[in-house]
């Protein structure tokens, strides 16, 4: 069972990577052109395509009326029927109406009367990517900004699986649009902005948008595969992988934290701008970075459920994996500044014992390092206190009851450079008597999805806990409920069990909800099909 299991995760993974980035979005070409990048889409088409619109003979005007949606019903670019126009025009208005509705982002400049009139021009076209957005001139605002137009298959003719219910080609339209909209809108509010932060951000946006697809899941094997290198690596295609990290913005802190990167632009470009989203959302970007580092080490066959398709990820990658004691190590390859390095330590064995951590970096840096105790479903993040000399020590207590313990770092150094550290991790005696356990705390739903209610449970938590939260995708507190004690206290008192049933109001749409422990800032999506 195992084998074929392993096989077929093989087979997966070599499809994935049968498909580039560009066949999906051809935006990365456009955005490293316009800044002069190499690799980009060659420039003299560009400057073609960015003053001259497809011709198209029908339109379609959505009845929101923010689209034009042009069309062919013949030739090379003919969608089978005028259904195809409509459904596009529905998830445009949709995505429209979260981003500035929802997520308050200030919508494109009007491109006058380019493509009919001021409406936002959409081409339906046989083209060689999902979708591309086109910048054109300068528009009305008073900062960097450009008008654009989308390029969107007209067919998705051999249209790579993906999870939507409704089918691979509706899922691909859809998380198409949500993809290339949020670039139309990054080009109405910082016109020259970098590949990187602008995919990161429309990779989240499918997620955001259309969690029930997971089109991304295969991008984001490009971080997993090089966690080492600066979140603004602009070579390749690492951004679309930290995709994750902009998903994990919008888990963590709401829609808010995007979009104010994104408002930001406007004055601050690109780093600048995510430096002070960070502080409006009072963390630092290295300290926010180790925190994601701590949950992305957990996907995969390490997963522990804290992102909705964990399990559909690849492995992090780590520079090493330790299974006897006293370990140490000098990592290679050496993180970048803002680039994430990973250790795992294995098979500590069932002798109650702490881990004592000492970990050192490079001297004149700042470092951001966490230590990541980890059981099933639970992990509890310890971060390590970096002293003197880059220099630091903590002990993991019940280290014998993890699965496993993961050291995440993140250096707080120059973008372009790598930098050395080093640690040692051994097993100590247990001083359980001074020391709060880590709590196997499992937060389960059932069933899963569900259509009138969900029973939600939490084992393994000694503290009172209130009341659980439920989140919709938009990030909206929809409910809040309060939990029963079932039963006394386990045994080796520490741990007791905690119960309540989630009745949703009738008023609220099919769909992912997030259940939400706020005190312990863990979530569990759950799926609700009327
Ligand atoms: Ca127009
Ligand atoms: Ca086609
Ligand atoms: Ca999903
Ligand atoms: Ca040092």
């Amino acid at each position: 069972m195992k084998k074929i299991l392993f096989l077929t995760l093989v087979l997966i993974a070599a499809v994935s990577f049968a498909r580039t980035p560009e066949e999906k979005s051809g935006t990365i070409n456009i955005l490293k052109t316009l800044r002069g990048e190499s690799e980009g889409m060659d420039s003299e088409i560009l400057a073609q395509k960015r003053i001259t619109r497809p011709s198209l003979p029908y339109q379609y005007d959505t009845p929101e009326g923010n689209f034009k949606i042009h069309y062919t019903l013949s030739g090379g670019d003919a969608i089978d029927s005028v259904g195809y126009a409509h459904k596009i025009g529905d998830y445009m208005e949709h995505c429209w109406s979260v981003f500035t509705d929802s997520m308050g982002y200030l919508p494109p400049p009007s491109d006058g009367a380019l493509g009919g009139d001021g409406r936002y021009d959409v081409y339906l076209k046989n083209i060689s990517a999902y979708g591309l957005t086109y910048p054109g001139t300068a528009g009305s605002y008073p900062w960097d900004n450009l008008i654009s137009y989308i390029e969107i298959e007209n067919d998705f003719d051999g249209v790579y699986p993906n999870d939507d219910p409704d089918g691979p080609v509706a899922g691909a339209m859809r998380v198409t649009v949500a993809h290339e909209l949020h670039h139309a809108f990054q080009f109405g509010l910082y016109g020259s902005c970098a590949a990187w932060i602008a995919e990161m951000s429309s990779v989240a946006m499918e997620e955001r948008l259309y969690p029930l697809v997971n089109d991304y899941v295969w991008l984001i094997d490009y971080m997993l595969d090089a966690p080492e290198m600066p979140l603004n690596y602009g070579m390749g295609y690492r951004m679309y992988g930290m995709g994750l990290y902009a998903q994990y913005w919008n888990m963590v802190y709401g829609d808010g934290f995007l979009a104010t990167v994104w408002d930001t632009m406007r004055i601050l470009p690109d780093e600048a701008a995510v430096f002070a989203a960070c502080e409006l959302y009072s963390t630092e970007l290295v300290e926010d970075l180790a925190d994601f580092a701590a949950q992305a080490l957990f996907v995969g066959s390490r997963n522990s459920g804290f992102f909705p398709d964990g399990e559909d990820l690849s492995d992090m990658s780590v520079s090493r994996t330790h299974t006897s004691y006293p370990a140490m190590g000098n990592p290679s390859p050496q993180p970048y500044g803002y680039g994430m390095s990973f250790t795992i330590f294995e098979n500590i064995g069932s002798a109650p014992v702490d881990m004592a951590i000492n970990f050192d970096g490079a001297d004149g840096i700042d470092w951001a390092v966490r230590a990541i105790w980890k059981n099933g479903d639970s992990t509890v993040v310890f971060p390590i206190p970096i002293g003197d000399f880059a220099s630091g020590e903590i002990r993991v207590p019940f280290a014998n009851e993890a699965e496993m313990i993961g050291l995440a770092v993140v250096p707080d150094g120059g973008w372009t450079s790598r930098y050395n550290y080093s640690y040692s991790a051994s097993l100590v005696p247990c001083s359980v008597a001074e020391r709060i356990a880590p709590e196997r705390i499992a937060l389960r739903t059932s069933p899963n999805p569900f259509n009138s209610a969900v029973s939600i449970s939490i084992d393994g938590h000694t503290a009172p806990i209130d009341a659980i939260q439920i989140y919709d995708i938009s990030g909206r507190l929809v409910d809040a409920i309060e939990l029963q004690l079932k039963g006394s206290p386990a045994d080796d008192n520490r741990s007791s069990c905690f119960e309540a049933v989630w009745v949703p109001k009738d008023a609220l749409p099919s769909g992912v909800y997030y259940v939400r422990l706020p005190e312990l800032r863990i979530s569990k999506p759950v799926l609700m099909m009327k």
